[in-house]
């Protein structure tokens, strides 16, 4: 009887280790939220956000860690042969409401494999820049003015984004 009550309990043991492992190699595909573009926005702001990842597949909808963030896929007008507006692969429209608090916030990804690790977004009263390509130069820096929230890309591992802005000596 004995040997039968330690025998339940090792294999309530091992089953658990046996799926986290399989996890923890990546066997399954998993929503994994790499990038979200731009970083952020004002309270009462729409903005386009486009996500980045992988495993993002069907991915339909995003969540945000305040209820007064909301996110629809941006539609594209429908081609010739499409019966209707078609989705935007990668692409929402984001609505921020004028009670979300400043700061930092999480947004997540939902797609076919589940929901993803978060990405921080930020809310802020700062006025928000974007980088403007080509900025891989002195002389086409993405021009600023500060205090600004400012976002960019580097979209190749040779990609460089310089900025410019006025700021006082003193
Ligand atoms: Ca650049």
């Amino acid at each position: 009887m004995l040997s039968l009550l330690t025998t339940r309990v090792h294999v309530a043991i091992v089953l658990p280790w046996i799926l986290l492992t399989s996890a923890a190699y990546g066997q399954l595909p998993a929503t994994r939220l790499g990038s979200v573009f731009p970083l952020s926005a004002n309270p009462g702001q729409s903005i386009e956000l486009s996500i980045g990842g992988v495993d993002l597949d069907d991915v339909q909808t995003l969540v945000f860690s305040h209820a007064g963030m909301t996110a629809k896929q941006k539609m594209a007008e429908p081609g010739p042969f499409d019966e209707g507006p078609q989705p935007v692969a990668g692409t929402f429209v984001v609505n921020i409401a004028g009670n979300v608090p400043i700061g930092r916030h999480e947004v997540r990804a939902v797609g076919k494999y589940g929901v993803s690790n978060p990405r921080t977004f930020f809310v802020t009263d700062l006025q928000c820049a974007q980088e403007s390509e080509p900025n891989n130069e002195n002389e086409t820096a993405t021009a600023i003015e500060l205090p600004a929230s400012v976002s960019g890309q580097l979209a190749t591992a040779a990609d460089t984004d310089l900025y410019q802005f006025t700021a006082s000596a003193n």
